[in-house]
């Protein structure tokens, strides 16, 4: 089922060995532009014309009202609000440790530095309502920024044609848990263009958007980018598994299927030094891939050129590997697989041994389910308390402290052809 890679004996670099899906954001760029200026110039009525074509929902208003949202909570399943309530607590501890503390740094007598850190004011979340309805992507949004102290906090999910146009009702309980109350109903490239620019009446501009989307949203947070602040371009999910002859091969092809279930493009692959291995987690797959509910779509991720087993002559290759593609999420199922996982230098977030699957992760382990993807892992991190907030300097030299330093301003403004810098600070000394 998986495209086989046979790395073994081979000394090139891997990195571009791991086919990744490919997006083309740019020509949606294009078609969701008009979209976007018609909100800039027509706000509501804009958003009206098109959640009307786009969701097939005519919008009174944008906001969702509270007692929608209270209802929502209410009608919840019992079992449901258990999992998300213990969902929110366990990520609440872990985000609440990603706290930064404000640091002076006192660099000579007389003259500190202080790092303040500042959460960003005004947040909006885009919460997807297709394919998708995660109410554990708005926990894995909201609890970061509630925790870094965003005061503003909206969420916007397309208008549901069977909800009577709100959003997804168990969207709408996830908000109530958490205590949002500013919820929209809007989807698509619409919803990020209000975000961004705001609709007189209905919904004030937010500083910042987070959440996934599908690829209108994502060209649109594109677009937008710089009039708002974006955290990241979410792609397919990815899961990598490094694992030796000690890992379990129905584990190892239930979490492939796992992270398959959520996109045709999202990509599954194992990388392991044993043939064995690779041999049982093909002939698992066959089995538990046509017992799973969404065959379809697991079948196109795991047969797709995206997806496959790479063969390696041993965990030190494998590791290389892993490191060049730099997968959302990594499992280690080895032995030792701690040591190996210190060891990772690329990933989203790493899995570690038999009892961590991707799927605990994605729900309850207390992590952030928000992972950079498409080999962003080399350069970026997942959402936390750190994406909403800024560290602002705060300088504050006494007059002595700056005396003893000007004549180095004074040299550094002169190298530069800057004189007029060197003079502010000599001014302050004639
Ligand atoms: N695996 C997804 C997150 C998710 N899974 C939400 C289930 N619901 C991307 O990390
Ligand atoms: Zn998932």
């Amino acid at each position: 089922m998986l495209n086989r890679i046979d790395l073994r004996g081979s000394a090139t670099d891997p990195r571009d060995l791991l086919p990744r899906a490919q997006l083309d954001v740019s020509a949606a760029v294009d078609k969701i532009r008009p979209v976007v200026e018609a909100v800039r110039e027509h706000g509501f009525a804009a958003i009206q014309e098109a959640t009307e074509r786009f969701d097939g929902v005519r919008l009174e208003r944008l906001r969702v009202p509270a007692e929608a949202i209270a209802a929502a909570v209410e009608t919840l399943d019992p079992e449901v609000r258990a999992a998300l309530t213990e969902a929110i607590a366990r990520a609440r501890k872990v985000h609440t440790d990603q706290r930064r503390t404000d640091v002076t740094t006192q660099v000579v007598p007389g003259g500190t530095v202080t790092e303040r850190w500042v959460p960003v004011s005004r947040v909006g979340l885009y919460v997807p309502g297709g394919l998708a309805m995660y109410p554990s992507t708005v926990v894995m949004n909201v609890v970061p920024a509630q925790v870094a102290g965003v005061e503003g906090l909206v969420v916007t999910s397309p208008p549901q044609v069977d909800n009577g146009g709100l959003p997804d009702a168990r969207v709408l309980a996830a908000c109530a848990l958490l205590g949002v109350d500013e919820v929209y109903a809007v989807g698509g490239a619409q919803a990020i263009a209000m975000l961004a620019y705001g609709v007189e009446g209905e919904c004030a501009p937010v500083d910042m958007i987070t959440g996934p989307g599908n690829i209108w949203v994502t060209a649109a947070k594109r677009l937008l980018r710089g009039v708002v602040g974006i955290d990241a371009e979410a792609g397919p999910t990815e899961i990598a598994i490094l694992a030796d002859d000690t890992a379990d091969p129905v584990h190892v092809a239930a979490d492939l299927i796992s992270q398959a279930e959520h996109d045709p493009l999202a990509a599954s692959v194992l990388v392991t030094p044993s043939v064995a291995l690779a041999e049982a987690v093909e002939v698992e797959l066959a089995r538990q891939v046509a017992a799973t509910k969404h065959t379809g779509r697991v079948t196109e991720a795991l047969t797709g050129p995206q997806s496959g087993v790479v063969l390696v002559d041993d965990l030190e290759q494998g590791l290389r590997v892993v490191d060049a593609y730099a997968a959302e999420h990594l499992e280690i199922q080895t032995v030792d697989a701690r040591a190996w996982a210190l060891r990772v230098r690329n990933a989203g977030a790493v899995f570690v041994g038999a009892w961590s699957p991707v799927s605990l992760g994605d729900y309850l382990a207390g992590s952030n389910h928000v992972l950079p993807t498409g080999g962003c892992a080399r350069h970026s991190s997942g959402l936390s308390v750190q994406s909403f907030l800024r560290g602002i300097h705060l300088i504050e030299y006494a007059e002595d402290a700056l005396r003893d330093v000007a004549g180095h301003v004074v040299t550094l403004a002169t190298v530069e052809d800057l004189p007029a810098h060197g003079q502010a600070v000599e001014a302050r000394f004639k």
